[in-house]
């Protein structure tokens, strides 16, 4: 078993996370997205989207997509629970887990890809318009998380979950993406100190 990955790439960091706090090793591979390790035959033979990460399986089994690498491990070793437990904790991780990554992450990566001057060769055509429509986006749904974390520790409740590691690693790809994260928002602010405190954050 492997995991392929641009170490730099956010989705390859949601994984990376997920995996510390389950405390599961697996090895690494790195294929740099920037020199068009992607675009190869190999690569896309495991990926026709030719994104990152990959993980391999020992029967060559490719499973893409952050999200389905997260639940196959959450699967093979449930403790800590990650996804949410009981059918009400299940579907509020589900339910912040998608807001996360469709609200949050999608625009702050649009941006950055629309508007970073090195993106330009893999965001083709590369709109500027639409990436600055974008940064508004991320900020609003940071109100919305900083609203949500007044009554609840972490996003989806008491429980650190995996909506908890799409949203860190997405307010910290706001850096690169140019989007400054506005003052005054206190509970996300020491939501964000949590959570970027704990081991994991450093994979
Ligand atoms: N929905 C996918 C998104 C994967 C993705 O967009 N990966 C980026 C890196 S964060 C990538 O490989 N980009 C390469 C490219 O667009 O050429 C997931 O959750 O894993």
């Amino acid at each position: 078993m492997k995991i392929l990955e641009t170490r730099t790439a956010p989705n390859p960091r949601r994984v990376r996370v997920f995996l510390a706090e389950k405390g599961i090793e697996v090895p690494f591979e790195q294929v740099d997205l920037m020199k068009g390790d992607l675009k190869t035959d190999a690569f896309t033979s495991l990926n026709k989207l030719q994104k990152v990460p990959v993980l391999v399986l020992d029967d060559g089994t490719p499973i893409c997509e952050s999200m389905a690498i997260c639940r196959y491990f959450e699967e093979l070793q449930p403790d800590p629970p990650l996804f949410g437990t009981g059918p009400r904790g299940r579907a509020l991780v589900e339910m912040w887990q998608r807001r996360m990554e469709l609200g949050l992450m999608s625009a702050v990566t649009t941006a950055f890809r629309h508007l970073h001057p090195a993106m330009v060769s893999l965001e083709v055509p590369q709109v500027a318009e639409w990436g600055e429509i974008n940064k508004p986006r991320a900020v609003d749904m940071l109100k919305i998380m900083d609203e949500q974390l007044a009554s609840n520790r972490y996003i989806a409740g008491d429980a650190y979950s995996v909506a908890d590691i799409t949203a860190m690693v997405s307010i910290d790809f706001m850096k690169p993406a140019r989007i400054p994260r506005p003052e005054g928002l206190d509970n996300l602010t020491r939501w964000y100190g949590e959570v970027s405190s704990r081991p994991s954050a450093k994979a």
